[in-house]
């Protein structure tokens, strides 16, 4: 099936009791999320497989795609749809060598070099960013949208733009071929992320794609 990355939903669970938290990712797929990433930073292995395990059931209940960000070994423990690897987490091709070809498998890039070398590595899908300063914990610098739209225009996969967007900021994307916007903070920190989740996906329709 084609892989839908029109709103692309990449959880922080700082700050959050569990129950919120899932309460949150819930909120958030009933609002039209179509692929959610699940992504810790400070937790041990075992703390992560089991929270990707109770994300994975929200996710199956809604046939939202399961994207781990940066471990092979937690998505293949539990069960997840997908892996997302980063300049310094495991190259592409070896991400995917080891997950087979039916695993989604996503990569940053932030340079048309990069982006092309990860498609012919096996990338499904591309986040490029950051387009705006972002409030999430990321080591990450700006993209230009002059690059976003290069990257578009040189690898035949889907490129997602990612980094501060919110619903009222996704002008600068209009006229760029991308496949869809990511989201950290524009839905986990909103007072319903089902709303926010579902004003974002509109705003994309409208100014980005014209719909
Ligand atoms: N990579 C580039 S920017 C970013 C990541 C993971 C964080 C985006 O978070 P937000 O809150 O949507 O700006
Ligand atoms: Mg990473």
């Amino acid at each position: 099936m084609k892989l839908d990355t029109s709103l692309y939903f990449i959880t922080d669970s700082t700050g959050f009791a569990e129950e919120e938290f899932l309460r949150r990712v819930e909120s958030a797929l009933t609002g039209g999320v179509s692929i959610l990433q699940l992504r810790e930073k400070n937790r041990t292995t075992r703390e992560y497989i089991d929270l990707a395990e109770k994300v994975h059931e929200l996710t199956l209940k809604y046939k939202v795609p399961l994207i781990i960000d940066d471990r092979v070994d937690v998505m293949l423990a539990s069960g997840a749809e997908g892996v997302h690897v980063g300049a310094e987490d495991m190259p592409v091709r070896t991400a995917r060598s080891l997950i087979g070809e039916d695993k989604i498998l996503g990569a940053t890039a932030k340079t048309v070099e990069v982006a092309t070398k990860a498609y012919e590595d096996g990338a499904d899908y591309l986040g490029v960013g950051a387009i705006y300063p972002t409030t999430t914990k990321v080591k990450t610098v700006l993209t230009s949208t002059e690059t976003l739209d290069a990257i578009t225009k040189a690898v035949p996969i889907p490129v997602n733009a990612i980094g501060g967007l919110n619903k009222d900021n996704l002008h600068v994307l209009k006229g760029i071929n991308i496949a869809g916007v990511c989201a950290v903070s524009a839905i986990m920190k909103a007072d319903s992320p089902k709303e926010a989740a579902s004003e974002l996906k509109k705003a994309y329709e409208r100014i980005v794609k014209g719909v």
